[in-house]
């Protein structure tokens, strides 16, 4: 058996599903041709007589998949560190919203800016993310709301690859606010959506998937249907922003639609996380937007677990409600804030991060034909990822076979 790179004498965290909470191999090897995994298994059981392109030893390291960020807003212009300043002297993320802040002012700035900027602004943000051993980065629209600006926020998203050793998802968040040309006329702009913006970015390959913003802020659980149906239409994969600042129902909704993920959801109920577990809806935590906005109404993860709601964990990176680019820092906020385990915490940001963004076929996991995307860690014990703040213990990346 011959391998283009082989490691070994590592600790692997495969999270293969079927085996025991984060799959543990000791004294590990891993064996990868084209980019994809071909081995893995106890380093003394490698097959007699393989050749290895290069072997690399893992010195007793701990290896986990690559990191996935599976719930991201990493394209934009423009910052919000002075309403962050208004809501420290006590306005809400609301009442700023409503005076035309919020969402609404990144929104003027992405309009304005070039393709090019907002991938160099974007850029700063994916180089912390990469840094930190992810591998896999979901991207959002949602700041441009206009057919043209949608395209340029996705077209921006996409090019990220061409730039870094990462791969990107992308998610048409077009239904993320209603813009003010369409403030007294809802129902035109939830129409150009499903007319115009969805239609263009399905023909043009730009969205792996459609996700809403379901809140009485945002939009209606019958207008999300609009556009759910339109996604639908187009075999486009679900997503949803649900229960984050009232409970609207809207697990249930992205239940109802077999979304991949509800995210959010600090106000789900207990029938939102039965409608959830019973189609293999992820729920997708989101700690920071949580813990910078100072709310109190924690995410049911009891229910969640009752019912076996697959949890993921992500920054949510956006310059409004989660200044957050760091997947680590969002581990140690779940178990903090949310009371996860430190085995469902990795699983978070790996294999049920691979869920929500509908990849669980080729990453997420240690297994073979997988990508072989690996993240390792100057580190022996899982726990070492999630208990420093502000250290980050990565010692090398791979990126599909390649060191990176
Ligand atoms: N929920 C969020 O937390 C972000 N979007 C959303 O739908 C907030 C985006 C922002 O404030 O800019
Ligand atoms: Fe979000």
């Amino acid at each position: 058996m011959h391998f283009d790179r082989l490691w070994r004498g590592g600790r692997l965290a495969t999270l293969a599903p079927g085996r025991e909470e984060l799959g543990l191999v000791e004294n590990g090897a891993l064996g990868c041709v084209d980019g994809k995994i071909s081995w893995v298994g106890n380093s003394d059981d490698l097959p007699p007589g393989y050749s290895a392109g290069q072997e690399i030893d893992l010195e007793g390291r701990l290896v986990t998949p690559g990191l996935i960020d599976c719930h991201t807003h990493l394209v934009f212009a423009g910052d919000r560190a002075d309403e962050f300043e208004m809501r420290l002297r006590g306005e809400t993320y609301e009442t700023i919203a409503e005076s035309g802040g919020g969402i609404l002012s990144t929104v003027r700035n992405t309009r304005v800016a070039t393709q090019a900027e907002l991938t160099t602004g974007a850029l700063d943000r994916l180089d912390r993310l990469i840094a930190e051993g992810v591998t896999t980065v979901e991207v959002k629209s949602g700041y441009g709301l206009t057919l043209d600006d949608e395209l340029k926020m996705l077209r921006a998203a996409r090019g990220l690859e061409r730039e870094r050793s990462v791969s990107i998802v992308t998610s048409l968040l077009a239904a993320h606010t209603v813009p003010p040309e369409y403030r007294d006329n809802r129902s035109a702009y939830v129409d150009l959506i499903c007319e115009d913006i969805l239609p263009a970015a399905a023909a043009e390959g730009l969205a792996d998937a459609v996700d809403a913003f379901c809140e009485t802020s945002a939009f209606t659980p019958a207008e999300v249907r609009r556009v759910f149906e339109a996604a639908r239409a187009h075999r486009l994969p679900l997503r949803l922003h649900a229960d984050q600042r009232s409970a609207g129902g809207g697990a249930a909704l992205a239940a109802e639609f077999g979304a991949l993920s509800a995210d959010h959801l600090e106000r789900t109920d207990a029938a939102g996380a039965r409608a959830m577990a019973a189609v293999g809806t992820v729920a997708v935590l989101l700690p920071g937007a949580y813990y910078a906005l100072r709310d109190k109404d924690l995410p049911p993860i009891g229910l969640f677990r009752e019912a076996g709601v697959g949890l993921a964990v992500a920054t949510d990176c956006n310059p409004g409600s989660s200044p957050l680019t760091s997947l680590l820092t969002a581990m140690n906020l779940a178990v903090i804030l949310f009371d996860l385990t430190v085995d469902e915490a990795l699983a978070g940001v790996t294999r049920e991060a691979a869920r929500a963004v509908g990849r669980f076929d080729s990453i997420g996991s240690l297994e073979v034909g997988k990508a072989c995307d690996l993240a390792v860690w100057d580190a022996t014990r899982p726990v070492e990822l999630v208990y420093w703040m502000g250290r980050n213990p990565l010692h090398s990346r791979v990126f599909q076979g390649v060191p990176a």
